[in-house]
């Protein structure tokens, strides 16, 4: 019986991208369909020399007709990329869906609409850019005057995990290239689809060859290694846990090279009893389980005010209960499967730790059961706990799936110590109708990012990343070109 999800017939052979041509190698590994175990492709896996390859390319490129172009002519070449992922909108999100197991509609707005505005967006972005200027008399009378010019930075080697595939490799594609820069760019090894697509349409739109690269591998002993060891890669931005993080840039340490850096999270929410209670339950939920957990930006340490708790858990259960888990395509479906077996086998081990860490299971803790081929899958049940000690593994490491613990608290003040508590700064969700308190705890939060009464939305031109073992910088907005230029500053004298 042929797989209720595969991929289009161009993408089961996945080639490498280095230098304008797809590039083939001996090494092939199995790209496999999450929601059933099918192999959907053979991935080429590129190995030292086709990176070196690849990274020697994108150099040259710096000093080939990409260098000379204007902001606005590289703007209308990333606009071209992103007509072409309009055009090929429903590949994209085939891409998604088999390799990710996601809900088709989530594929449709996460992913490829993403893309799409990833590109056009910083393209955008790029042709407003400016530097500084400042005029001074000196203490001897002469005149100075001083103002900035933005470089690109040269070869950039971004490094992508699987979570969101499209929508990461293009978040970084779009603000480097605008800034003039070349690329290798590597997804995980668990999503390669989207990114040859992506390879396709940079090609189809006639972005010159060397500029954006493609090289397909794993981490350690792979391409990913080699891109960050290599002596012509002039920056790395890197998206995925905060462990490969530290590896990477001790590796990026000896060329002293440039890094941003968006890694793990193990997010708080808060909510008081002043919330509207609907739309605060309803947010947990989606913090909480959207793309089965797999979102850096997802809640897993919930606390709730003491007068509302046991209201809120059990209305919380009661619309877990209710998500929908099953095939992507499926009526009204709110969760696919998790990535992988191996996620699945580490997510499991969560639940188990969790029971024996004391835990008081609300909902879930298992593997839904479908009677088809399903049950090779990596299905998971949305799963919620209370009566975990702060102390607590499960309360203190990313589980990255579909889980959240509820804790109540008693005041503000304790709410707030106990979720700074934590190694991880990324992402804090707020519910209040206080408005004094909204913006009193708001700014309280160690995080990179406070929502009040929303969650995950957010303009793209705004700053984002983590503080302390979520990550190193910030991009968005011009925090990203500032990231992927180099400004000199020239000095006259008048
Ligand atoms: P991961 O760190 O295992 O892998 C990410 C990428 O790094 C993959 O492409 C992998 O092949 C590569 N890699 C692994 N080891 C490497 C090494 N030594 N040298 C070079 N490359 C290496 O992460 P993952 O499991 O793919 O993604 C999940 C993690 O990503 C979670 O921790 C999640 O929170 C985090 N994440 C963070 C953000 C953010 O914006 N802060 C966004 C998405 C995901
Ligand atoms: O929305 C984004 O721009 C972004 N980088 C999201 C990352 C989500 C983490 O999984």
């Amino acid at each position: 019986m042929p797989a209720r999800f595969a991929l289009p017939p161009s993408l089961t052979s996945l080639r490498n991208y280095v230098g304008g041509e797809f590039v083939s190698t001996d090494k092939r590994f199995d790209n496999v369909c999450p929601l059933d175990g099918h192999v959907l492709a053979q991935v080429h896996e590129a190995d030292a020399a086709l990176v070196d390859q690849a990274v020697q390319s994108a150099h040259k490129a710096l000093a080939g007709p990409w260098g000379a172009m204007s902001v606005d002519e590289r703007a209308k070449l990333l606009h071209r990329v992103a007509d072409v992922i309009e055009r090929r909108f429903d590949d994209f999100v085939a891409a998604e869906v088999a390799d990710t197991g996601r809900p088709v509609e989530q594929a449709k707005k996460l992913d490829v609409f993403r893309g799409m505005l990833n590109l056009r967006t910083f393209a955008d972005l790029g042709k407003a850019a400016h530097g500084d200027f400042f005029e001074m008399r000196t203490a001897d009378g002469a005149d100075l005057m001083n103002y900035t010019v933005r470089k690109p930075l040269g070869v950039v080697a971004s490094i992508s995990p699987w979570n969101l595939p499209l929508l990461s490799m293009t978040w970084k594609a779009g603000p480097a290239l605008i800034c003039g820069n070349t690329m290798v760019v590597k997804p995980s090894e668990e999503t390669p689809s989207s990114a040859t697509l992506l390879a396709e349409a940079f090609h189809e739109a006639g972005v010159p060859p060397g500029v954006f690269n493609l090289v397909h591998g794993f981490g350690p002993n792979s391409a990913g290694e080699a891109m960050t060891r290599h002596p012509l890669v002039d920056a790395i931005t890197f998206t995925g846990e905060s462990r490969t993080g530290s590896t990477i840039m001790k590796a990026a340490a000896d060329g002293m090279k440039e890094v941003s850096f968006e890694l793990g999270g193990k997010n708080p929410a808060l909510v008081f009893a002043d919330c509207d209670f609907d739309a605060a339950v309803d947010g947990v939920v989606r913090s909480s389980f959207t793309n089965t957990g797999q979102v850096c930006l997802c809640s897993e340490r919930v606390y709730v005010e003491r007068p509302i708790f046991e209201r809120f858990v059990a209305e919380l259960k009661k619309r877990t209960e209710k998500l929908k888990i099953g095939w992507p395509d499926e009526p009204d479906v709110a969760m696919g499967s998790l990535i992988s077996r191996k996620h699945q086998a580490k997510v499991l081990s969560y639940y188990k730790l969790a029971l024996e860490e004391g835990a008081t299971l609300v909902s879930g803790g298992g593997v839904p059961r479908f009677g088809d081929e399903r049950d090779h899958g990596a299905f998971i049940e949305p799963t919620i706990w209370t009566g975990l000690a702060d102390q607590a593994r499960c309360l203190r490491e990313e589980v990255f799936g579909p889980v959240c613990h509820i804790a109540p608290f008693d005041t503000e003040e304790e709410a707030m110590a106990r979720a700074n508590d934590s190694v991880y700064g990324l992402a804090a969700t707020l519910w209040t109708t206080n408005l004094s308190r909204a913006h009193r705890v708001a700014r309280r939060f160690h995080t990179g990012i406070v929502w009040v009464n929303t969650w995950y939305l957010r303009d793209l031109r705004t700053p984002f990343g983590g503080s302390k073992l979520s990550g190193l910088g910030r991009e968005g907005g011009r925090h990203s070109l500032d990231f992927y230029s180099e400004t000199t500053n020239i000095c006259v004298k008048l």
